[in-house]
């Protein structure tokens, strides 16, 4: 994996402002074709790898999740820290912000679909109530980032698909086919394998399903806040593995969770 090249000051903030403007941000092309090759290599080795097949107990695959994948391969691992991305995240999220999971996706054909936001509706608005007030920004707790490991140029392929501001809606998405929001419907995210883009884990968003007859792969890395806790089954049993700490530098080190003293703790 490269070590890239950080988006200057004025990018970063352009960036930023349609992350919490429009929810998310299409980066264009990022990695090398052969780190799309690396990344892609692993994922399919984990897909079929017998020994992680049968260890049911260490919770490597869900459904069309493939889990913590920095433990199976350290082009995963070395993602985590790859530029632009890992700037963008301390950005968004603080110097202090860490990997909060890294789960890779296979879609067979037929696969996908399902409107949703990740995990918890952070700021809910009751009733009566249109959406966040619009002069104030939805705080980003969690910044997904996704390069697809195939290309994914036509949604037939079965692309990520986001509605855009819905992260201001302070709801879940207001309808399970044709979600909308204040009149703006899906918008879908084509992209080939390398590009890049990033959201708002509060977005409406899904990957649409694969009306092809082709595998779609994606691979990413989904960073939090420090107060937001790692997601690595099986959590306080979790031991990462110790060849993960390898040649790992002291910010990719930070990333995987190893913290200098902060609130709380
Ligand atoms: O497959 C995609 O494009 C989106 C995946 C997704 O919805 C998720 O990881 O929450």
């Amino acid at each position: 994996m490269q070590s890239g090249t950080p988006y200057d000051a004025e990018q970063t903030q352009s960036i930023i402002e349609r992350l919490y403007t429009d929810g998310y941000v299409h980066l264009g092309p990022v990695l090398e074709p052969d780190e799309v090759a690396a990344l892609r290599d692993a994922l399919e080795r984990k897909a079929t790898d017998p020994q992680i097949l049968a260890d049911e107990d260490g919770d490597h695959v869900r459904g069309i999740s493939y889990m913590r994948m920095f433990e199976y391969d350290n082009a995963f691992r070395d993602l985590i820290v790859r530029e632009p991305f890992a700037s963008l995240a301390e950005a968004v999220l603080g110097d202090d912000c860490h990997l909060m999971s890294q789960n890779a996706l296979i879609y067979e054909p037929g696969m996908g679909g399902g409107w949703h936001i990740d995990d918890l509706l952070h700021f809910p608005v009751p009733d009566g109530v249109d959406r966040h007030d619009p002069r104030i920004r939805v705080p980003c707790m969690v910044l997904q980032i996704f390069t697809p490991l195939s290309d994914v140029d036509s949604v037939e392929f079965g692309c990520t698909e986001v509605v855009p501001g819905s992260h201001n809606s302070g709801r879940g998405p207001n309808d399970k086919e044709h979600p909308t929001f204040e009149g703006q419907g899906s918008v879908p995210i084509l992209a080939r394998a390398g590009e890049a883009y990033l959201f708002h884990n509060q977005i409406w968003h899904q990957g649409a399903k694969n009306r092809s007859d082709r595998r779609r792969l994606l691979g990413g890395v989904t960073y939090g806040r420090r107060f937001v806790s790692q997601k690595f089954y099986p959590f306080i049993d979790y031991h990462m593995p110790v060849h993960v700490w390898e040649g790992a530098s002291p910010r990719l080190q930070r990333f995987l969770g190893r913290h200098t003293k902060g609130a709380y703790g």
